[in-house]
């Protein structure tokens, strides 16, 4: 069975990591997956003035999954406009609500805290919170000038994503870590911890541990093999996930997967990095985060096999020390190594 994927490069590196997965794709179960590409970007903007066109996300509705390279620009477009232009409205669109990121260490990879081994699963709300873009700003330019960002929680927003994490957390070690601010934000954070005290009812085995959003990312760095699964809302999600990428040797290796658990639509995967406008033309980028990104999709997918398969041979270039420094490595000799590892 082929698998219809609607491909978006997006900005700068965004294009070479996908076709690095793509090639690996092919050459792993030649014609499993069948790509369109969307060249949805910044430069896409500057010709149209929009990220997508009107029927975007009409567009991909027909699609098994879509596969994302990175979004935005600055010089180009500000990156408010590329967000909230591209990514953000397919997450809300398919209510992809459920942002999985792994945080491990690769074979080879050191990463910063020098091999402290660690095994994190971060679940980030992904439709609202802090990210809903609802707000306004008035007097601008003056003196007088307020800007208002509301986060909004719904019930049905965050009982859905901590149900989540007490699935993932049923699947792995049945621990699972809340995040919030819940002694700062007395409304929306009060309220999460609710629903998590709520909802443990319901999955007794699991051993829950509230965390405010300081004190676990220090412990992610002071002792991460004390943690498994996370569940964040979208901001705090946002940001321990860049820290989960830092310890694990930064973000070429971190691999994200953009779900709808009931698999209305389709979901999309990409890796967590952005752009990178300053290497986009050096040839360096990492592809390892989108293969395994890649990975994940096949797993979505039912494609369990195919997806391990790549996995091991990703798992084979870095214990070879290939791609595992940062900036080193081409991204075509990375792939090739890759690509070559299959064939053992
Ligand atoms: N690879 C995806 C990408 O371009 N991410 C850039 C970014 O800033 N994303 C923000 C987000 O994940 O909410």
């Amino acid at each position: 069975m082929t698998h219809r994927i609607a491909l978006i490069p997006g900005d700068g590196i965004g294009t070479s990591v996908l076709d690095a997965a793509m090639k690996v794709a092919e050459k792993a179960a030649p014609g499993l997956l069948s790509g369109e590409t969307f060249p949805w970007s910044c430069d896409h903007y500057l010709k149209t003035g929009r990220m997508m066109p009107e029927d975007g996300i009409e567009t991909l509705r027909g699609f098994d999954a879509i596969f994302l390279g990175a979004v935005g620009w600055p010089a180009k477009v500000p990156d408010a406009v590329s967000l909230h232009g591209l990514l953000l409205p397919i997450r809300k669109a398919f209510v992809q609500y459920a942002n999985i990121r792994p945080h491990r260490l690769l074979p080879g990879v050191e990463g910063p805290l020098r091999k402290q081994e660690f095994d994190i699963l971060c679940i980030r709300e992904n439709t609202e919170g802090e990210y809903s873009g609802a707000g306004g700003r008035v007097h601008q330019g003056t003196a007088d000038e307020v800007a208002v960002e509301t986060a909004i929680f719904t019930r049905a927003g965050v009982e859905r994503i901590l149900r989540f994490g007490f699935e993932q957390a049923m699947a792995r070690s049945k621990r699972l870590a809340s995040v919030t601010k819940s002694n700062a934000q007395k409304y929306s954070m009060v309220f999460w911890d609710e629903v998590t005290r709520e909802l443990s009812v319901e999955f007794p085995e699991v051993e829950v541990s509230h965390y405010h959003v300081d004190a676990i990312a220090a412990r992610m760095v002071m002792a991460p093999e004390t943690l498994d699964v996370i569940v964040a809302s979208n901001l705090f999600g946002d940001i321990l996930t860049d820290l989960g990428a830092a310890i694990q040797g930064g973000l070429g290796f971190a691999a994200s997967a953009n779900i709808d658990p009931t698999r209305k639509g389709p979901s999309m995967f990409e890796p967590v990095h952005g752009s990178a406008p300053d290497i986009a033309h050096l040839g360096i980028a990492n592809p390892i985060a989108a293969i395994w990104s890649l990975v994940m999709m096949l797993q979505h997918l039912g494609e369990g096999a195919v997806a391990a398969r790549i996995m091991r041979s990703v798992e084979a270039t870095t214990a070879r020390g290939i791609g595992t420094v940062p900036g080193r490595d081409k991204t075509d000799d990375i792939t090739a190594a890759i690509l070559s590892a299959l064939e053992d």
